[in-house]
């Protein structure tokens, strides 16, 4: 098979790159297309070409696997300057995803059509870069230094239709793309009509405030990110410069910044993502048909996770317990729906067509015929139980039955429905139809298809899965219940919650952690250390001030009040809380010490690094790569910095394990270092390199 194969129709010549599974311009196709360029120039009888691609999508990008590497072959700007200098006019034809470096091959061409349900962007900002082949210079000529700013800057792809709407796309083509846009081609080479190549045209005229405005909002929402800022720039650039010097400097920062750490954390994220999906043992499993779907519960988990199935396409059937309830939660998805339609972000039509198919009713024997069913129920163990006892009656045999618990025991809720090889954890996560990550927990009942199921309604819900065994909190939680004790000890000891919120959001967070509290409300955390009460190691540290909090009718966001008070919405600080901390800590006679930011930094991530260490050892996740996932997308820690174990590995396991001795100091009995950590730090290794629980 070769990279790029040339093929002609008439006077005209078709390129088309073949690499699967997502024709990356690897070298092969980046040296193919070079000699394709010179063939056709070199051919009297050839006018003009069309560039497209085999297989499920056009050109996805540069390479990523390439990244780090010696690049052999010719450079990719190398390749878009040959088509757009052409004397032959090229035109890019787009099914699937134009991304990137693909994009940019594209805006290198005379023109692009593309078919209706293409889309195209130049995502680089995602993986820590800026477009490295004359994306931030073309793409402003042809769509304006406003959307230029906000598409690269936000990585964001859109629709054909709207790529249309903006020029980017010249035709969309109904039908057989190949032909039409040979045809289109044709078309315009009769006519002589060829336009200006995007690199001859100038940057449309534009209005300096809203592009300033639109700059200054790159840079306050970049929290930490190179790449988005130094997109802008570059994209401003392009109004300044002429078009050589731009392109020049894009690539230097193109070259420094796919060296830099945020990039490597950031590619790190991209095949962790992906390798979470694959879970050994399920390779060649087929999963169960999901047509029709129940949810049980129509509070704000409920509703959330049955408006996540119904943008995904199925028809969903809620149950609540009362007609009242129904009604307030049908209300709450209708809301959701017309927000997104005032936003402008989802049409009218579109959005009654997905609440078409919401059906609601207060008897469980409406899901009799559902293929999966999703409870999301208060979380209490005797409610949950007797409602699977139920549905284990009355669900079709093969039916998948789901928890989304995020601490409960999902064996015994799976042996409670008397259908174990059936049950599956799906732990989603608030706003369960915006946040991306979706815990898969499997029990040692569950069979195969059956987590091969959870996986991929996951994939068609557009959630990055990761698949947890049945512990308490499974890996989020477990983890993220460790770092916050470990936080209330730092609280004890004289940091106050604002200091400690303002170190981790300068750390990279987008909340600091007792705003989050604030947001899940004190009562979860208060429910989830009664529950552990009766496993706590005997003198282990507890810290009681979340709990006069809790007595004091002080539960978070939901009660006005909380580790803030809030006003109108908006959280202030509260003296009312540092009193209640200092009287404890007069109370406990514990000096108060101060604490830096970097302190703050250091303990917090030991503490979320330790945890993780156990998590792993245990077999609770598959690897730390998935940790890793799970921390990025649930619990807000920075993706640029890759996660919490491949931070720790770039930092060095031995200064983390320094920094865990320092933790565990503060904590005592119960926040011991973890062997896992302390035996891979020892022997100098990574967790990267960990390869699995028998190796510990
Ligand atoms: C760039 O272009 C820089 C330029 O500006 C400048 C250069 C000078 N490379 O996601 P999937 C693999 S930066 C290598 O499950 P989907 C992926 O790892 C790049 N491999 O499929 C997986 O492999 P495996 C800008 C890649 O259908 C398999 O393909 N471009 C690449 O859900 C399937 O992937 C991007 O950032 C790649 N570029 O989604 C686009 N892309 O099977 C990144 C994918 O071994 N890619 N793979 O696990 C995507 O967004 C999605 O993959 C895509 C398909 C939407 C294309």
């Amino acid at each position: 098979m070769t990279a790029v194969s040339l093929e002609q129709d008439g006077d005209i010549a078709i390129v088309r790159v073949d690499n699967p599974p997502v024709n990356a311009l690897s070298a092969a196709v980046r040296t193919g297309l070079l000699e394709a360029v010179r063939t056709i120039e070199g051919n009297g009888r050839i006018e003009g070409a069309v560039l497209l691609c085999a297989g499920r999508t056009f050109m996805a990008g540069a390479d990523v696997r390439e990244f780090g590497k010696e690049l052999p072959g010719p450079d990719l700007p190398t390749v878009v300057q040959a088509i757009a200098s052409s004397p032959k006019p090229w035109l890019a034809a787009i099914h699937g995803t134009a991304l990137g470096g693909g994009l940019e091959v594209a805006l290198g061409c005379h023109w692009r059509v593309a078919a209706p349900d293409a889309r195209l962007g130049l995502p680089e900002v995602k993986l820590g870069l800026i477009p490295g082949a004359g994306g931030t210079q073309l793409l402003p000529r042809i769509v304006g230094l406003e959307r230029a700013l906000d598409l690269v800057a936000s990585g964001r792809q859109i629709e054909a239709a709207e790529a249309r709407e903006l020029d980017l796309v010249d035709a969309l083509i109904e039908g057989d793309l190949r032909e039409g846009a040979i045809a289109f081609l044709r078309e315009r080479l009769a006519a002589g009509a060829i336009p200006p190549r995007a690199a001859e045209r100038p940057v449309p005229p534009f209005d300096q405030t809203a592009v300033a405005k639109l700059a200054a909002g790159i840079r306050r929402r970049a929290r930490g990110l190179e790449a988005p800022v130094q997109a802008a720039e570059s994209v401003l650039a392009a109004a300044t410069l002429p078009l050589a010097e731009g392109l020049a400097c894009e690539r230097a920062t193109f070259l420094r910044l796919r060296e830099s750490a945020q990039a490597k954390a950031l590619r790190h994220l991209f095949f962790a993502e992906r390798e979470a999906a694959k879970v050994p043992g399920l390779e060649a499993v087929v999963p169960r048909e999901i047509r029709h779907v129940g949810v049980i519960g129509a509070g704000t988990m409920g509703t959330g996770i049955a408006i996540a199935f119904l943008d995904a396409g199925y028809p969903v059937t809620i149950v609540e317990t009362s007609a009242e309830a129904l009604a307030r939660g049908r209300a709450r998805i209708e809301e959701a729906y017309q927000g997104l339609v005032k936003r402008g972000r989802l049409g009218q039509a579109e959005a009654a067509a997905r609440l078409a198919r919401l059906e609601g009713t207060s008897e469980p024997e409406a899901l009799a015929a559902a293929d999966l069913v999703v409870e999301a129920v208060f979380e209490d163990m005797a409610v949950k139980s007797a409602l699977f006892a139920h549905l284990g009656r009355i669900l079709r045999p093969g039916a998948v039955i789901a928890t989304n618990t995020s601490y409960l025991d999902v064996a015994a809720l799976a042996r409670a429905s008397s259908r174990p090889r059936d049950f599956l954890g799906l732990h989603f996560f608030a706003p369960a139809n915006v946040m991306r990550l979706l815990e898969v927990v499997r029990t040692d009942k569950v069979a195969p298809e059956v987590l091969a199921t959870g996986l991929a309604v996951a994939r068609k819900l557009g959630k990055i899965a990761v698949v947890a065994g049945n512990g308490d909190g499974f890996i989020g939680n477990r983890i993220w219940a460790f770092y916050r004790r470990q936080l209330e000890y730092l609280l004890e000891d004289g940091a106050d919650p604002y200091t400690i919120d303002a170190a981790m959001t300068a750390y990279g967070f987008p909340m600091g952690p007792f705003a989050v509290f604030d947001l899940s409300g004190l009562d979860i955390a208060l429910a989830q250390r009664k529950r552990r009460a009766a496993t706590r190691p005997a003198g282990e540290r507890y810290v009681r001030i979340p709990d006069i909090l809790c007595e004091l009718g002080r539960l978070g966001r939901k009660t006005g009040a909380g580790w803030y008070r809030y006003t109108d919405g908006r959280a202030e600080p509260d003296p009312a809380v540092l009193e209640v901390i200092a009287a404890e800590r007069t109370r406990r006679g514990t000096p108060q010490q101060s604490f830096t930011a970097e302190a703050i930094q250091a303990h917090a991530r030991a503490a979320m690094v330790n945890e993780a260490a156990r998590v792993l050892a245990e077999g609770i996740a598959l690897r730390p790569s998935d940790i890793d996932v799970v921390l990025v997308h649930g619990y807000g820690f920075p993706s640029w910095r890759g996660g919490p174990l491949f931070e720790a590995d770039t930092i060095g396991l031995d200064r983390v394990l320094a920094d865990v001795v320092a933790m565990a100091a503060v904590g005592g009995v119960g926040s011991e270092p973890a062997p896992l950590l302390v035996e891979l730090a020892r022997r100098g290794s990574t967790f990267g390199a960990w390869a699995g629980k028998e190796s510990a």
